[in-house]
């Protein structure tokens, strides 16, 4: 088992490795973390996607620019297929599905697939819409899977207002499905406001969230 400091000296290598661009760092490093037993997703959520805050910081201070960003977030996807296959959730295996996708007008997929392989982890059949996905796809989408889930994600305040309009326009033709949504600009308030079902701020409790949502919902 390794040290504490062993633990914190990984994490903050990824950390390190995703606001440097150092995919190749990202990689070998996320390989020390399976081969050494640390937690995979602590180190997500600690190395990888902890490292997206400061590059965001560093973005809004005008020291990053866009490919600044997309490189920082390929060492991020860098590491992240490495520790993929060794997640580990409490929740058990379960029969249900799910439709995911980031609303129209929006790119921003890196929490979505987060989420996605949270939800795969968790044993659910997923199906990935992709991002900017336009608005009538998800009712066509549920027409043909009939999914007990929708999880539409968006992380811009002007992206987020498509929500509304997608979660109409799919109750329309199916009263049934269950809304999950989240991305940094949503909140728990927003989420109501626009008749989801269950909102949640990070890729575990989305699958919690969802859960208990159906639950609630006498699923
Ligand atoms: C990386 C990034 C990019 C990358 C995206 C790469 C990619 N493939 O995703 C690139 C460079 C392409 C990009 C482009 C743009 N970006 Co940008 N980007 C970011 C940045 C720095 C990080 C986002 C990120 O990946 N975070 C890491 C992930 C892990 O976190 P997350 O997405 O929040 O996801 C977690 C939760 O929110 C939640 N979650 C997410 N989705 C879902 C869904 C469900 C169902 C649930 C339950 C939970 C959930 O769980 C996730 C995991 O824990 C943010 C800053 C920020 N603070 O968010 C700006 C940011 C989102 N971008 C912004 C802007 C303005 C843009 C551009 C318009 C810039 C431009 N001028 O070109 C374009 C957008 C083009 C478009 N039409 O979409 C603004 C949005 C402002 C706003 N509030 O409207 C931000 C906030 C930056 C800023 N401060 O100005 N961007």
């Amino acid at each position: 088992m390794a040290s504490d400091e062993r633990i914190q000296e990984l994490i903050q290598g990824l950390y390190d490795a995703v606001i440097k661009m150092d995919e190749d760092v990202a990689r070998d490093l996320s390989r020390a973390v399976v081969d050494e037993g640390i937690d995979a997703y602590y180190a997500i959520t600690n190395g990888l996607t902890a490292a997206m805050e400061k590059v965001s910081e560093l973005y809004t201070a005008g020291e990053y620019y866009v490919p600044e960003l997309l490189l920082c977030s390929d060492a991020l996807y860098a590491g992240l297929e490495v520790l993929k296959p060794h997640i580990t959730l409490e929740e058990a295996a379960t029969n249900r599905s799910v439709i995911i996708g980031t609303v129209e007008g929006d790119i921003h997929d890196i929490g979505k697939n987060l989420v996605k392989i949270m939800f795969e982890t968790a044993g659910w059949a997923v199906h990935d819409l992709g991002r900017d996905v336009l608005v009538p796809r998800f009712a066509e989408e549920q027409a043909k899977i009939g999914a007990d889930v929708m999880a539409l994600s968006a992380l811009m305040s002007t992206s987020m207002l498509a929500m509304p309009k997608i979660i109409e326009s799919v109750r329309r033709e199916d009263p049934d499905v269950a809304f999950l949504v989240g991305g940094a600009p949503l909140t728990r308030d927003i989420a109501e406001s626009y008749g989801a079902n269950g909102y949640a701020s990070d890729a575990v409790e989305a699958i919690t969230e969802a859960n208990e949502m159906l639950t609630r919902l006498g699923k």
